[in-house]
């Protein structure tokens, strides 16, 4: 135990950014812990196995959309872009627009997860031999610089999965205000965007009967234990998801099961029955409510394509030539709502 000769700031230091988050979360009421720590080895497995689910129809649909439109969206496009893609993770689908688009220059895959990255890359040198891959490991929501590639000209963002659905809607709002402002002048961006449907299809999505969503859940507070030297009971805690209708979201939690105390990095916490941790929230829009969003960040909706049973949207925004020529009148019209997440 190295607590005798570290004092608790130094431990939280060594431990970083994910010690920082869990103490600052689980001080605070609600308690909640953010969801971008549900990717360590053991989550990102868990994802994956997520996105092969009945329940979950997100990964299949996105994939068919794209498959199916990817020649259009190569036309709208245009060729030898460089393809920058925010919170890359596996890149999966990635694979299937570079097969649409026309001459990509490079691709610049933007993750937190260094083993993602490149695992990601492998896979895609072997299916696209010849593309330059230029891997950035960060944070997307805090990339401010794109590294050089020469002759790039026209530059597309592509954010798939409804990935900004974990973002409120200004901090959206802010995330493609920042993206206009990485990618430049004439470039275009490419989002998928879960859609509001009826909960018979939205709550078993988030809580598949086999378990592997409460599974992708609870391993965060394994992730405490193995690395913040946690004590978390993980039967005692149960996984949840709601529907929230004002604000149009799935959330989930981590529920308690037990009056309890537990310690983390050598502080006790001590947890009653029925509270709950909160651990992520997932928008979802119609292809209206995006739209206008996009716009309110200046970009200017040039396509959407939706699946025939309206259960996802996949956008191609265009960037005003400069947001001099923006007609100030679209500016901030979509509508604020004050959710704290
Ligand atoms: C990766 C954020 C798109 O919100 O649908 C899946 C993550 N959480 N099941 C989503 C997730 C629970 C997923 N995103």
């Amino acid at each position: 135990m190295i607590h005798e000769t570290l004092s608790s700031h130094e431990i939280v230091d060594a431990r970083g950014e994910f010690a920082q988050a869990v103490l600052t979360g689980l001080s605070r009421s609600p308690r909640s812990i953010p969801c971008r720590f549900f990717y360590d080895a053991e989550g990102s497995a868990l994802f994956e196995e997520i996105t092969q689910l009945e329940e979950y129809y997100p990964t299949r649909t996105e994939t068919a959309l794209l498959a199916n439109h990817g020649a259009e969206i190569a036309e709208h496009v245009g060729s030898s872009v460089v393809l920058v893609e925010f919170g890359s993770g596996s890149a999966r689908k990635t694979s299937l627009l570079l097969d649409a688009l026309d001459e990509v220059r490079a691709y610049i895959p933007i993750d937190v997860s260094e083993a993602s990255q490149a695992e990601a890359a492998e896979r895609l040198k072997t299916r696209h031999p010849g593309l330059a891959i230029v891997p950035l490991v960060a944070d997307f929501t805090k990339t401010r610089v794109l590294p050089p590639v020469s002759g790039r000209e026209s530059t597309l963002g592509y954010f798939s999965g409804s990935t900004i659905g974990n973002l409120s809607h200004s901090a959206a709002r802010a995330f493609l205000e920042d993206a206009a402002r990485l990618l430049g002048p004439d470039s275009a961006m490419l989002l998928g965007v879960d859609l509001k449907k009826s909960l018979d299809i939205l709550l078993p999505a988030y809580n598949d009967a086999g378990g592997v969503t409460a599974a992708f859940n609870l391993n965060l507070l394994a992730r405490i234990n193995r690395e913040l030297d946690g004590t978390f009971d993980l039967e005692r805690f149960a996984h949840e998801a709601i529907y929230n209708e004002r604000e149009g979201r799935i959330e989930i939690y981590l529920e308690c099961l037990a009056d309890q105390n537990v310690r983390v990095l050598g502080r006790i916490f001590a947890f009653e029955t029925g509270e709950r941790i909160h651990t992520e929230n997932s928008h979802k829009y119609t292809v209206a409510e995006f739209q206008a969003l996009a716009r309110s960040a200046g970009w200017r909706p040039e396509k959407a394509w939706t699946d025939p049973d309206q259960l996802f949207s996949l956008h191609l925004l265009r960037l005003w030539r400069s947001l001099k020529t923006y007609p100030r009148t679209q500016m901030r019209s979509y509508p604020v709502v004050t959710s704290s997440a």
